[in-house]
């Protein structure tokens, strides 16, 4: 049970060790949780457990270790699918991360099947993540970006996407929730339009896995991502959920090792996926570290934990607003603990670097949405992200820091 303690300390903190950092001899303040989440002690751990004792090939190896590290690996790919309620495991491919997702759909899924004038139909709070593969893909082929607009609290206008979904809609790609509005959107009512039409979806998972609860079959999306980066898990490592008859339908990404039935000098015929995506050795102490991940996530809750982030940003966001000359970029009514902001006559990189001196980790600049800055007539902005180890004193240190900024810059 979360209690007021929580609030002031932070969920767990203790079982993040880097947490306890001091820099520039204050306390680390972390609120950069969009960029990287910080890792449990469950995770690190079960890493290092991995080198220390397990390390092997996977899938190639009849010795006691290789059996073992495939038995993990594999074994990840089972928690993976029970922690987002995929149908079958086989629909679990692992990747780099969420980008390395959408350029696989880009390339296997849209490249194949588009012809000149179908269209892929985007938001403008997107990700460059999800616009690049889609524009990378469409030149090649002629296919045209749609984008559905958001109102000035950043929610997407569903009247809008209703009136861009046409016959020539190949693909709905949207983010789950937004890396810099924190909007959470609502996919559910996006994929049941969009199943009207003979589109597929793709969702990009990588800010709400951290955050919420997804179940895959009550989404029944075509496609969803994530990255293990961003959900407490080690970097270069991400998941590509897939509908088996999709990805067995569509043509391997990059060719290799352990994805092949059999090579000839004729040619290659490919395995059933996810090993036809899986080329070469994947990254298996990733997979097992986000395996501990999303373990350590159900082990919390994500009850507790959206309530400890859903107060912390209901405080933040009542004293960023008392803040005079502070506008809040992202103020849906359902959204994740994102606080994206301007500061009069302060640039975002000055007070991220004045916040980085009081010892609080933002991030400042365009956050890979290039295009959502240009529909809020803004540059850039600073932007605390949070999750549920962060505390109301990380809160008021990005206070005290704003309100230096401004002395130091106004
Ligand atoms: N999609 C969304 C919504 C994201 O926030 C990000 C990364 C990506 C895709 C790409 O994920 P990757 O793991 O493949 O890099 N977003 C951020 C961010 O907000 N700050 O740094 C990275």
């Amino acid at each position: 049970m979360q209690t007021a303690t929580d609030i002031n300390r932070g969920l767990q903190r203790d079982d993040f060790p880097l947490l306890g950092r001091v820099v520039h001899g204050k306390p680390l303040a972390y609120l950069d949780s969009a960029a990287t989440t910080q890792k449990p002690n469950a995770v690190i751990e079960a890493i290092d457990a991995f080198y220390r004792e397990t390390n092997a090939n996977v899938h190639r190896g009849l010795h006691r270790l290789a059996q073992e590290a495939t038995d993990l690996y594999e074994g990840a790919r089972a928690d993976v699918r029970e922690h987002l309620n995929a149908n079958d495991t086989r629909e679990i491919v692992f990747v780099r991360g969420t980008t390395e997702a959408i350029n696989l759909v880009a390339q296997s899924y849209l490249r194949p099947r588009a012809t000149s004038g179908d269209e892929v139909i985007v938001t403008e709070m997107e990700h460059h993540a999800n616009i690049v593969p889609w524009q990378i893909v469409g030149d090649m082929i002629g296919v045209r970006l749609r984008v559905v607009p958001i109102d000035n609290d950043g929610q997407i206008d569903l009247e809008a996407f209703e009136r861009l979904l046409n016959p020539r809609t190949r693909l709905v790609a949207v983010t789950h929730v937004s890396n810099v509005l924190g909007t959470i959107n609502p996919v559910k009512t996006i994929i049941k339009m969009t199943r009207q039409t003979g589109a597929a979806v793709l969702v990009d998972g990588a800010q709400a896995v951290p955050h919420m609860p997804v179940d895959l079959q009550d989404l029944d999306c075509d496609f969803y991502t994530l990255s293990g980066h961003k959900t407490f898990g080690p970097t270069g490592i991400g998941v590509l959920f897939g509908k088996a008859e999709l990805l067995n339908a569509m043509p391997p990404y990059q060719g290799g090792g352990d994805m092949i039935q059999s090579v000839t000098w004729e040619g290659t015929t490919f395995k059933d996926a996810p090993a036809r995506f899986e080329a070469g050795t994947p990254h298996i102490a990733g997979a097992v570290g986000l395996a501990a991940a999303l373990g350590y996530l159900r082990s919390v809750g994500y009850e507790h934990i959206a309530k400890q982030e859903q107060s912390l940003l209901a405080y933040a966001t009542a004293r960023l607003q008392a803040l005079p000359g502070l506008r809040l970029i992202g103020t849906a009514d359902h959204k994740a603990a994102v606080l994206s902001f301007v500061l009069d006559g302060v640039h975002p990189h000055d007070v991220a670097t004045v916040l980085d001196a009081h010892g609080v980790a933002t991030r400042a600049g365009h956050h890979c949405a290039q295009p959502l800055m240009r529909r809020f007539g803004v540059p850039a902005t600073t932007r605390a992200s949070l999750a549920f180890y962060n505390s109301q004193s990380d809160l008021d240190a990005l206070i005290t820091g704003i309100e230096s900024a401004r002395e130091m810059f106004q």
